[in-house]
């Protein structure tokens, strides 16, 4: 009888994000005093107010109050309802108003909240009734709410869904942490039988105890009713629990990565025997699963290697404020790669999230945002508890998760003084918090697995604060070869942990390098921010991890690039470790992991995006360029054509090869094809626009068009928008170009970087260009032909007033003797043949730290003396960052 109904009555659920009115700031008085004078935003939600300040070049973005309010028209059949305000997320603080009135507050910007708010709306007598609603969203630094500090921009406002939601008075629970009010486990599952248990309450507002019937169903993918439950309960006032449970689903189709099965949990409130009243739907997925020690992991009881992404929520040009369709493309992206595994890092994401891993088959890990430390206040530790429970409550029917973590690398910075008591004292009280989250999440839900994300500071972990014996998992976050160390050293530190632990499993929760899409170098060096640098980490680090099979899983940092306002270095504001860009443009290793993950025969040419190259013809009348391409593959050999003429035919290693291609001016069409696969599935092609520059200036077979020099570099730069190329700096050869005298700036020995500067360079997006340059050298020259020329120059004061003091003294440049006035900075003159470019440039005037300054000079080069930049220093060092010169 109620099974037909059940599908006829539901309660509603229904999105407000259109039509909201934004006020950055806070307003006295409101909502309860409205001034007419303020001034309104109109916006739509999702709706952060950071997506512009944590773009731009000025230090931090807006971390403070935000006021949001709408008129919404509610339905006035629904006066006898119950209605709820539910969030999906809002950062961090929010408080909400209904009509003047509090229904309540929230802490914590990264899992979902409901309010009941029926008491607090009108209701008129025609179809419906114009009610306000306002909230009160904060993202202020509050040393109680974790995150305290992390490698992520911390947006603010409501940048998640928000929906009215109406049932009748009498419903299922509605009050428990944002979450369904009903759970569903499968305490045993095997192939052949499976059970399930279904948990719930309802809630009776009134004060009048109500005989109603709970009704579960449970039913197939395809709507066929498989078994249900019937029972009889008195509602009393507040909430009535229930229990239904099946002991024996016969042959259950089970949830596996490539085929992930859902059936459907519905929970359906009856009252008089036969009237839907409410109902509540979940997903259910059969499977089990366990990790070993020595073996690593096991789904279905098939022996499984994670190998998996972390993923950041936000998105190019949005901040954090991401419509579903977006999150769910992520994850399609993630399994099209061929990974199975997402680490929803640091903070419980969209719930469109997991409903995709639910449905698209990949595994899950999601965690509570304690990351780098802790205050060791009871707030903070009350309010870790709280989005601790939330994030499992929310969450905890999706067969995707198998893993709660918290904390992660709360080691990072500590508190205190080390080696002081009251950094003991602080571990203690790590420790003692980790204890709490851990047994909490233990007795919230037994299904899954608990997990701790360390950075790998072993000793500090193991022996000193001890967080390695409180969860089941220990995640490593290990950066060997990129923050410091070799390769070579990712694989020891996993051998240390399994001879040191060898009980405990362990997963590698993060690893990664950077790559700005836009430098390149054949020779790479830690550190140098390069695709090529990043592929030799991925194609080490890939191996290390499947030869180990006590290595559970492996997850790559990060799946897209995302914001993090305040990282400088190549590309401020974002840690480019991501496998694609933040507008989703996979980067090499989205395709090689890939090559190494798919079953289909697979071949992807690398640096696709890197469409507009340069380079100089081999000799001095050749008319080719040479470089080297890799090609991900997961065949054995490859056949390259360049320009439709064959080229080589190359082994894959490692599941790459690589080939040396001859690049002409101009249009380079190369095709690598899989011998014996000649569909489109494997085969790629890459269209490649080389500027090929002429060894010989003076080229008559190849005239001289232009040419783009990055000095102090030894990358190649690209602005794709505008298809520059800049060449790694040379020194000058007759007939040819390049600087004469002077170094290469670097920030010496200490310095994470190999050359160059790490600081934002502020009002330029081409920071690379102007973070390296040559400092003291004499000319830069370039034996072009005779003719009409633009030469642009490139400058850029890359240290501060008081360094180059520092430096003045060093070299023992200053004029005066120690404890006298410096005058620090520089001041140079230059000639670009006979024309004076620059008279006394210097940082009194245009050589403004860390700001680019350009000129552009504009000759008639005769008589065949080419161009001669002559850099004349009258104080200090003479300086050139790049320079390009343009044949007109
Ligand atoms: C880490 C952090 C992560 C950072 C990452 C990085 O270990 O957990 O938040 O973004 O390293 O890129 O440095
Ligand atoms: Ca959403």
């Amino acid at each position: 009888m109620a099974a037909a109904g059940a599908y006829a009555q539901q309660r509603a659920v229904v999105s407000i994000n259109s039509g909201w009115q934004f006020h950055k700031g806070d307003l006295q008085g409101f909502p309860a005093i409205r001034d007419a004078s303020t001034q309104w935003e109109q916006v739509n939600l999702p709706h952060t107010w950071n997506t512009d300040d944590v773009a731009d070049d000025s230090a931090g973005y807006y971390r403070g109050p935000g006021w949001y309010t709408k008129r919404v028209y509610v339905n006035s059949s629904w006066h006898n309802k119950a209605v709820y305000i539910s969030f999906e997320g809002a950062g961090q603080v929010a408080e909400v108003y209904v009509n003047g009135r509090k229904a309540g507050t929230h802490i914590g910007g990264y899992t979902g909240f409901a309010f009941p708010i029926q008491q607090y709306l009108s209701f008129g007598d025609s179809a419906v009734t114009a009610n306000d609603i306002s909230v009160w969203v904060d993202n202020s630094h509050n040393e109680d709410i974790a995150p305290l500090g992390a490698d992520f921009t911390f947006y603010g406002g409501i940048y998640r869904d928000v929906y009215l939601v109406a049932t009748d008075s009498i419903h299922v629970n509605m009050d428990d942490r944002g979450g369904p009010g009903v759970v569903v486990s499968t305490p045993f599952v095997s192939a052949s039988k499976a059970s399930v248990v279904v948990k719930g309450a309802v809630t009776n507002p009134g004060y009048v105890p109500k005989n109603i019937s709970v009704l579960t169903t449970i039913v197939d993918a395809a709507g066929t009713l498989i078994d249900r439950r019937l029972t009889a309960i008195q509602a009393l006032p507040g909430n009535t629990s229930f229990t239904h449970t099946f002991e024996t689903i016969s042959s259950p189709h089970l949830w596996t990565l490539d085929n992930p099965y859902l059936y459907r949990v519905l929970t359906t409130v009856i009252e008089d025997g036969t009237r839907v009243i409410d109902q509540v739907n979940q997903p259910l997925g059969f499977r089990w699963f366990r990790f070993d020690a020595n073996d690593g992991f096991y789904l279905n009881g098939e022996h499984t290697k994670l190998i998996g992404v972390n993923r950041h929520q936000d998105y190019k040009g949005l901040g954090n404020a991401v419509p579903d369709v977006l999150h769910v493309k992520d994850m399609e992206l993630l399994k099209a790669m061929g990974c199975n595994f997402v680490r929803i890092a640091h903070y419980p994401q969209d719930p469109a999230v997991l409903e995709a891993c639910d449905r698209l088959g990949i595994l899950a890990s999601v965690e509570t945002p304690i990351v780098n430390r802790i205050t060791e206040s009871a707030a903070f530790a009350q309010n870790c508890k709280n989005m601790q429970t939330e994030m499992i409550r929310q969450n905890i029917n999706h067969p995707s998760v198998i893993i709660w973590a918290y904390m992660n690398e709360v080691l990072l910075q500590p508190r205190y003084e080390a080696a002081s008591a009251e950094r003991a004292a602080y571990y203690d009280h790590v420790y003692q918090l980790a204890k709490d989250l851990d047994s909490l999440t233990r007795l919230e839900d037994s299904s899954r697995y608990t997990m701790i994300p360390c950075h790998g500071d072993f000793n500090t972990y193991h022996n000193v604060a001890h967080l390695t014996s409180v969860p089941q998992l220990v995640g490593w976050n290990l950066y060997q070869g990129w923050y410091g160390g070799e390769f070579a050293d990712f694989g020891k530190f996993l051998d240390m942990h399994h001879r040191i632990l060898p009980n405990k499993p362990v997963l590698v929760t993060e690893f990664g390098a950077d790559a700005d899409s836009r430098l390149h170098n054949f020779s790479p060096e830690r550190f140098d921010k390069t695709a090529e640098y990043a592929n030799r980490y991925h194609q080490n680090y890939l191996p290390a991890i499947q030869e180990r099979d006590f290595v559970a899983g492996a997850f790559i940092w990060n799946l897209a690039e995302f914001n993090s306002e305040g990282r400088a270095e190549a590309t401020p504001h974002i840690n480019t470790k991501g496998l694609m860009t933040a507008d989703r443009i996979p980067k090499d290793n989205y395709y090689y992991y890939q090559s190494q993950l798919v079953k289909y025969p697979y071949v992807a040419i690398g640096s696709q995006y890197w469409k507009n190259r340069a380079g100089v013809a081999v000799g001095d009348s050749a008319l080719y360029c040479v470089q080297p391409l890799e090609i991900y593959t997961n065949q054995p050999e490859i056949i390259v054509k360049h320009n439709g003429v064959t080229l080589d035919t190359v082994a894959a290693e490692n599941g790459v090869a690589k080939v040396d291609v001859p690049f002409v001016n101009g249009i380079n069409e190369v095709e690598a094809i899989a011998p014996g696969h000649h569909d489109t599935t494997v085969h790629s092609v890459a269209n490649i626009n080389f500027t090929l520059v002429p060894a010989d200036l003076k080229s008559t077979a190849l005239p001289f068009t232009e040419l783009h020099v990055s000095l102090g570099d030894k990358r190649y730069f690209t602005d794709e928008l505008t298809g520059t190329t800049w060449l790694p700096e040379r020194a000058y050869k007759a007939g040819a170009w390049g600087y004469t005298g002077g170094k290469v700036f670097s920030l010496g020995k200490g310095s994470a970087i190999p050359y160059g500067t790490n600081r934002n360079i502020n009002g330029t997006t081409l920071d690379p260009l102007y973070q390296t340059q040559r400092t003291g050298l004499d000319y830069f020259r370039a034996d072009v032909p005779d003719g009409v020329y633009t030469v642009t120059l490139h400058f850029c004061e890359l240290l501060s007033n008081k360094e180059q003091e520092t430096l003045a003294y060093n070299l023992g440049n200053d004029k005066g003797a120690k404890g006298k006035e410096v005058v620090p900075g520089r001041q140079f003159n230059v000639w670009v043949n006979d024309v004076q470019a620059l008279q006394g440039l210097s940082n009194a005037n245009m050589l403004q730290s860390l700001q680019p300054f350009t000129t552009t000079v504009r000759l008639e080069v005769y008589d065949g003396k080419g161009i001669v930049i002559n850099f004349l220093p009258v104080k200090g060092e003479s300086i050139l960052n790049a320079v390009d010169i343009v044949k007109l």
